[in-house]
């Protein structure tokens, strides 16, 4: 469709997923996340699949003066964002509150949460100069439904529907459109950032259920986009079939 689709965190799960999603469908990627080697295979992959031209730039959402940097860059590039796809976040640790690491609530803040801000804060005014535009902000089910050992990520999740209803409500005069996709269980490298690199702890949350899958959440954010002008999808949550709330999840064994 020749759009120009911004992505934050696009170097694993969903956001890489959402990345190849968009550019099959003949939109421009411009892509984001901290590993530059990764970006820039995925580039070149996109790049030789599609006969697109995806932009690639190293970013940490959560560095101020760097996001206002990148998104000036990106400005020049390719002048408007027409999709930003604020899908960035993490949770680190799945401990009682009282005993939580407090560089890992930092980090969840910084990013989940300021980092969204940041990024939203230098593109929206763009597109409310071009009264046109959308942001899809990634939330959770975590962030409906609290889950024991993640009162913070479920906190920044719920922070991202929040703030995604106020949005919409600050542009409600113009033709932009602000939804928050709220996934469920989604078997990508989440767990094993959660748990510090811990693979075994972070397989043991896909085993008995079959999780959702990256590219399910991509073709649901593709979808969203894809709507009419006049459709704006405010908010979707998506699960897997065997999970009925947040962490209310039915196991086979
Ligand atoms: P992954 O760990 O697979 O991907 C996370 C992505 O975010 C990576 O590309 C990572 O890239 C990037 N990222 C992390 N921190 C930063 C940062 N400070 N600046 C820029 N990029 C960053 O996880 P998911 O794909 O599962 O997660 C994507 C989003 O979906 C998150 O917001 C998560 O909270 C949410 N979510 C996930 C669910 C799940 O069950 N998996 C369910 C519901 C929501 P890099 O390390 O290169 O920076
Ligand atoms: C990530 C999904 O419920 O495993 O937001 O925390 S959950």
């Amino acid at each position: 469709m020749n759009r120009n689709i911004f992505i934050t965190g696009a170097t694993s799960g969903i956001g890489k997923e959402t990345a190849y999603a968009f550019a099959k469908n003949g939109d421009n990627v411009i892509l984001c996340a901290r590993n530059g080697e990764k970006l820039k295979e995925i580039k070149i992959d996109i790049d030789r699949k599609y006969g697109t031209n995806a932009y690639v730039f190293i970013l940490d959402v959560s560095k101020y003066n760097d996001v206002v940097k990148t998104v000036k860059k990106v400005m020049e590039d390719v002048k408007k964002v027409d999709v930003l796809i604020n899908n960035a976040g993490l949770a680190l640790g799945l401990d009682k509150f009282q005993d939580y690491d407090i560089m890992d609530i930092e980090k969840m803040i910084d990013t989940n949460i300021k980092g969204l801000l940041y990024i939203t804060r230098q593109i929206l005014p763009n597109m409310v100069a071009n009264d046109e535009g959308h942001i899809i902000n990634i939330g959770s089910t975590a962030g409906i439904y609290a889950y024991a050992g993640a009162a913070v990520y479920c906190a920044t999740k719920s922070a991202v529907k929040v703030l995604s209803d106020g949005i919409r409500i600050d542009t409600i005069d113009k033709n932009i459109k602000v939804t928050t996709v709220q996934p469920g269980i989604v078997e990508t490298n989440f767990s094993n950032v959660r748990f510090h690199g811990n693979m075994e702890q972070a397989k043991k949350v896909y085993e008995g259920i079959e999780a959702l899958k990256p590219e399910d959440i991509a073709n649901t954010i593709l979808y969203i986009a894809n709507q009419p002008k006049h459709v704006q999808i405010s908010d979707i949550t998506i699960m897997a079939t065997n999970q009925a709330t947040g962490f209310n999840i039915y196991r086979k064994n």
